[in-house]
């Protein structure tokens, strides 16, 4: 039977180049065929070693058998028509192929032909990007507060206690500070309300009274008044682009910092005396999702796949999502998009139609599916046990391709060299934003969302989630390589975000 006798080989665990040169060795020919990612690499570069009789004899005898077609061969619908965008993304499947079919030489794999997580490499990569940097990361001297938020919450995903950083980050972050509310990124400059989205995070990861009480709640609080548009919108910064980055990030700072919903009287928002931070928002959100399904930065524009992140965390927080997606999106048209997103044979995201496969969409997409699942299931018990599913939503929890998705983190999107850290594709090199995002959306792969208890229109402060992780089968890494679970609209652990939550809550004022 010669099924049982691969699976047999395959569960010995022989690292996969081993597994080829054991097949090579056992052939009778002496040059040997090309594999099939050297015939799909052959058709995507216009050569023709491909007759169909070659192909399916080496179908037969190359590859592990516990890799599934899809993620090893090309599509099987091909467009004719050849332009910039076809040609980048035929380079793109060119150079994901051999990791996704585990023909990296010097990387060890499993059975399934998945790579172990580096997890050392990546911890002691994200713990260097907190130190002192060289002169080349000046570009990201006005993201001073991203790189500290992607740093601890790479380190909290792989399991890393952070609170040694406590002492330190307090210090950078009152030096960020601006009296007039907000944080800037960097010292001196204007705040921004990206920045200090991710500083607040920052100190929740960290957490502790002396790290919250950093925050001058009343002065961003009164920041946010002067960001608030009539639209319902916020601005960045003061003078800034409105964007729905604004819409999520005052969403996230306005509820995890229990600050008054109240606008202050000189506020633009302020259109009437019931006018309030949240006014609005939910319409907003619902403008900027376009004719694809997606949703754009503004009105009118491209949809991107942040920008649907974004949409969905704010509407998590106006309320529970089988409430406030339908009442605001056209949910089957944005479920058509974000599945379009994921690609064969990469497995991993793009972030807009017709553009590449990138690490970081593992979170900005993977992250905006349980939430999305959450919503179509609706509020569900801890009665039930999470891996086993009833009737009403059988199917809510692979809605994507799971087993896509961690192929790539694993195969393409982890850096396996010394370096350590997570990247955009195979060329690019690692870098901190990657390494949180694709650790975040591999969090979410690994883990299933559901939405426990709403209680009636409230805020997301009255819905409840649990996370647990999925064990659906096949399973094709190991164990140990499951990383932690992470709150599924904060993005934050979700102790820590219950601890800032409950420490504000019990001092609403200033
Ligand atoms: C395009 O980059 C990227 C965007 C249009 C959006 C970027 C925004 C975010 C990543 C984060 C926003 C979220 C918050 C919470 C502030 P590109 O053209 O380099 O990449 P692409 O080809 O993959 O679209
Ligand atoms: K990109
Ligand atoms: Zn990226």
């Amino acid at each position: 039977m010669p099924i049982k006798t691969s699976l047999a080989r395959a569960r010995q665990r022989i690292p996969y180049k081993e597994k080829v040169a054991a097949s090579k060795s056992s052939r009778s020919t002496s040059r040997p065929s090309p594999t099939k990612v050297q015939h799909a690499q052959a058709e995507l570069a216009g050569q023709d070693l491909n007759s169909p009789a070659a192909r399916s004899a080496d179908d037969q005898s190359r590859g592990s058998n516990m890799i599934p077609d899809i993620f090893t061969s090309l599509p099987p619908i091909r467009d004719t028509l050849f332009t910039s965008s076809s040609t980048v993304q035929d380079d793109t499947v060119a150079e994901c192929l051999p990791f996704l079919a585990a023909e990296v030489q010097t990387v060890p794999y499993n059975q399934y032909g998945v790579p172990r997580l580096d997890r050392q490499r990546h911890i002691k990569f994200l713990r260097k990007n907190l130190g002192k940097l060289p002169g080349r990361f000046v570009s990201l001297d006005a993201s001073r507060p991203w790189l500290l938020y992607w740093c601890l919450n790479g380190l909290s995903i792989l399991g890393v206690d952070v609170s040694d950083y406590r002492d330190d980050l307090i210090e950078t972050a009152r030096s960020m500070q601006n009296d007039t509310g907000g944080f800037g990124g960097g010292i001196g400059h204007d705040s921004h309300l990206a920045c200090t989205y991710a500083m607040v995070l920052a100190l929740s990861i960290v957490g502790g009274e002396d790290a919250y009480e950093v925050i001058d709640r009343r002065a961003l609080w009164r920041w946010l008044c002067t960001l608030k548009q009539p639209d319902g919108g916020f601005r960045m910064a003061v003078g800034g682009e409105v964007d729905i980055r604004g819409a999520y990030c005052a969403a996230v700072l306005i509820t995890l910092l229990n600050l008054p919903l109240d606008l202050l009287p000189g506020s633009p928002a302020r259109t009437t005396d019931r006018s309030n931070l949240f006014t609005g928002l939910g319409d907003y959100v619902r403008r900027c999702q376009t004719f694809e399904g997606g949703i754009s930065a503004q009105l009118d524009g491209e949809a991107h796949g942040a920008y649907a992140f974004c949409a969905l965390g704010c509407l998590a927080i106006l309320g529970a999502p089988h409430r406030t997606f339908t009442s605001y999106l056209d949910v089957p048209r944005l479920i058509a998009w974000l599945s379009s997103r994921q690609y064969a044979p990469e497995g991993g995201y793009s972030g807009r139609t017709n553009k590449l496969v990138d690490g970081c969409y593992s979170h900005w997409v993977g992250c905006c599916w349980p939430l999305i699942e959450a919503s179509l299931a609706g509020p569900s018990s801890l009665m039930f046990d999470v891996n086993k599913t009833r009737n009403s939503d059988i199917d809510f929890h692979n809605l994507y391709s799971r087993e896509g998705l961690i192929r790539y983190i694993f195969c393409c999107a982890q850096d396996q060299s010394k370096r350590g850290g997570m990247r955009d594709k195979p060329s690019k090199t690692s870098d901190a934003y990657h390494t949180c995002y694709v650790l975040s959306g591999l969090s979410s792969a690994q883990h299933v969302t559901r939405l426990l208890a709403s209680d009636g229109e409230g805020l997301m402060t009255h819905s409840k989630y649990d996370v647990s992780p999925y064990t659906g089968s096949p399973q094709i890494y190991e164990e140990e390589d499951r990383v932690s679970a992470t709150d599924p609209v904060y993005f934050i652990p979700e102790g820590k975000r219950k601890d800032i939550m409950s420490y504000f809550l019990s001092k609403p004022g200033f």
